[in-house]
């Protein structure tokens, strides 16, 4: 194993268009957060870097439908963010932003050394443009038909009916999402990164010198470098984002994932230079260099994300470090799965989450209830489901069960027989000594554990010394015992008291929250990581212990059956909206308009179409004349149910021929998403023939 000295640990820049949800904290903080919690406590030097993500077109897309600068949408989630991750005790050593001025800096000068270094390639290709708005077209500004499934409504990167990823060139009927404009192609100029170059270094440094890579990042990293690794351009023609710092580069600014996560660089300039300014201030005669921390070899990087973000951190960041060539590269890339909600992927834009600020607001100090649940439900080696159901069981039958009901029981027995301080202990036996000789295990599988990433297990392990105190207890009945064997009950209440003593202590990283509660509840001040399940009297004798109190309450159905009910109408409302809005159509003239010839009218007569399902024959007054018109409302409209209906009919259509029925004009329906028809009539009762424009 190698020798490292201090360790860098990034988790992915959350992007600023939205809230964070309770799919983030599981699949990235949380671990990131107890990961580092453990290695401080071990004394080692560690910082925990972390920061939004600004660029990017989605969030230019959000800026213009809600009628706002991309600034102010970065500004307003940049600081929810924060604030939740702060709420859920996620310490970060500094939480940065892409759109700062050091990041600018930081990534323009990295683009700078790379196009030095003559490490890019310039391809000139067609792509999308919208004439009307004067823009080249990211993917997802470009709609049209989906060639595999027909879905009229495919996104330029993917269809959402049936999940292929697609280029806005593949799309039959594209359209412009900006103007609803058809866009033509046009020439424009990108700086490629040749992906195709390191393969062969990607391959030796991944495939044979990180085989201890979890299987699903390993898994990932092989199959994109099997298939064969091309050029990517890391530029974009947007106006959101840094700008190419080179000549021939208007209207240009780096691609987001090129930017990005050099922003855990910039972060780290950005804790260094507020660390030194703030040491200096107090004089304290102490300072860092964030090259320390990127440069030197004896450092170890570690980056957590989502699996979405493996290609980016495990061959693209890489092979732009390496490209570069100062860097250090990653040690290990701890990526986990997804964690889906009841059943179904967390989405921002179908509302499906659990987001977090508004969680605190459900669940008032709450935090660690739901990192212990997100943590005991991390989807680190496939995808999980969080479900409120799971959440109550877990609050009621482990943490309130288990962890809150044992400590509860040590505390008030300790108060009522002893007044709150520790008793002696005096005899042991074997049942206490085997405990003892046992107990050092229960930390070694959980640094074992937390060492190589598996937080599940090791949060378990921490809960099964809780467990441990219950047995204990239930085989030693202290409170039955209190009369006859006075000091008995002082060696088992004791032991009792140690072992919380210790779960303080091991549960830090994972609940600090309650840890914190905990300690102070003990009185226990002072004590370090390495103390844990070591020194066996972590609390002496006499020890003037504080108030008991709950560290956990139970969770009631009603509060759960709440949440579900949330959940359910968030469903119902997204069956009405998946209105698959259809696409503006294009521009017509005021003059195209005025040729139709649409009036106010009244169904006389109506009979179904023999042999369809749809059409309706209609006997409509028009004002002008009384006649046919066949409609296709008979899925809708019964015919004895229409007659009188008021109408609205565009009268100089073309005649047609229907089912051998002479069709004369068109009646006007709106459709909703469903598919289902109504009439769209006048507020007041008009005479027939009245002009509608
Ligand atoms: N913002 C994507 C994400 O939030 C992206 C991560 C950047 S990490 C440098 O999933
Ligand atoms: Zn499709």
């Amino acid at each position: 194993m190698k020798k490292f000295n201090r360790t860098t640990v990034t988790s992915a820049l959350p992007y600023a268009n939205g809230p964070v949800h309770i799919g983030h904290l599981a699949g990235v903080y949380i671990p990131a957060d107890i990961y580092v919690r453990y290695l401080r406590m071990k004394g080692e030097d560690v910082i925990f870097i972390g920061g939004s993500d600004e660029h990017g077109v989605p969030i230019t897309i959000k800026a213009k439908n809600e009628g706002v600068t991309p600034q102010e949408v970065v500004d307003k989630y940049h600081n929810i963010i924060k604030k939740s991750f702060e709420e859920f005790g996620i310490t970060f050593d500094v939480y940065s932003r892409t759109s700062n001025k050091i990041h600018h800096e930081t990534a323009s000068e990295f683009f700078q050394t790379l196009f030095n270094k003559g490490e890019f390639v310039v391809k000139t290709s067609a792509q999308l443009y919208d004439e009307v708005e004067k823009q080249f077209l990211a993917d997802r500004y470009v709609t049209g038909t989906c060639p595999h499934c027909n879905n009229d409504k495919a996104y330029g990167d993917q269809c959402e009916k049936c999940g292929t990823s697609l280029n806005a060139t593949d799309l039959i009927n594209p359209r412009s999402a900006l103007s609803g404009n058809v866009p033509i192609m046009k020439e424009t100029k990108h700086w490629y990164l040749p992906l195709d170059k390191y393969e062969d270094w990607l391959r030796k440094w991944i495939l044979e010198e990180h085989k201890e890579w979890k299987p699903n990042v390993y898994g990932q990293c092989k199959s994109w470098i099997d298939q064969g690794l091309q050029a990517r351009a890391v530029t974009r023609d947007l106006d959101w984002g840094v700008k190419v710092p080179v000549e021939d580069a208007e209207g240009k600014v780096l691609y987001v994932w090129f930017d990005a996560p050099i922003g855990y660089i910039s972060a780290t300039k950005e804790w260094a230079e507020n660390l030194n300014a703030a040491n200096k201030a107090q004089h304290i005669d102490k300072t860092v260099d964030w090259e320390t921390y990127w440069k030197k070899k004896d450092t170890r990087l570690i980056h957590f994300i989502g699996k979405d973000n493996i290609v980016f951190h495990c061959i693209i960041f890489p092979a732009m470090l390496h490209a570069e060539g100062s860097y250090i590269l990653p040690d290990s890339v701890p990526a986990n799965e997804f964690l889906n909600l009841e059943g179904d992927k967390i989405s921002t834009s179908r509302n499906w989450a659990v987001w977090l600020h508004e969680y605190l607001i459900d669940f008032k100090d709450k935090q660690d209830v739901l990192r212990y649940v997100l943590t005991a439900n991390a989807p680190e080696t496939k995808d999980n489901d969080f479900t409120w159901k799971d959440f109550q069981t877990k609050n009621n039958s482990e943490l309130v069960a288990i962890l809150g009901n044992f400590v509860n029981r040590v505390m008030v027995l300790t108060q009522k027989y002893y007044d709150g301080r520790v008793p002696e202990r005096r005899n042991e036996l074997p049942i206490e000594n085997s405990f003892r000789a046992s107990l050092h295990t229960f930390r070694d599988k959980i640094e074992e554990d937390l060492d190589n990433f598996k937080f599940r297990d090791a949060l378990s392990t921490m809960i099964s010394l809780a467990r441990y105190g219950n047995k204990y207890l239930a085989e030693t009945e202290p409170w039955k015992i209190f009369k006859e064997q006075p000091e008995r009950v002082k060696t088992i209440l004791n032991i009792g008291l140690q072992i919380c003593a210790n779960i303080a202590i091991l549960m830090e990283p994972f609940l600090p929250f309650t840890s914190e509660k905990l300690k102070n509840m003990l009185n226990l001040k002072n004590k370090k990581w390495s103390d844990a399940c070591i020194i066996f009297d972590l609390l002496e004798a006499g020890h003037q212990l504080n108030k008991p109190e709950l560290l956990f309450e139970l969770i009631e159905d009603k509060i759960i059956e709440d949440q579900i009910e949330r959940l359910n109408s968030t469903k119902e409302q997204n069956k009405m909206t998946e209105t698959t809005i259809t696409p503006a159509k294009p521009d017509i003239t005021y003059e195209d308009f005025a040729k139709l010839d649409i009036r106010t009218g009244t169904i006389l007569a109506a009979e179904r179409v023999p042999k369809t399902d749809k059409l309706l024959k209609l006997t409509v007054d028009t004002g002008i004349d009384k006649r046919t018109v066949v409609s296709g409302i008979a899925a809708n409209y019964d015919t004895d149910k229409i007659i009188g209906q008021k109408v609205t009919i565009l009268v100089n259509l073309q005649p047609k021929m229907l089912r051998g029925i002479q069709s004369q004009g068109m009646i006007l329906m709106a459709e909703n998403s469903q598919g289902e028809l109504c009439f769209v009539h006048q507020e007041k009762d008009f005479e027939n023939g009245a002009l509608v424009k």
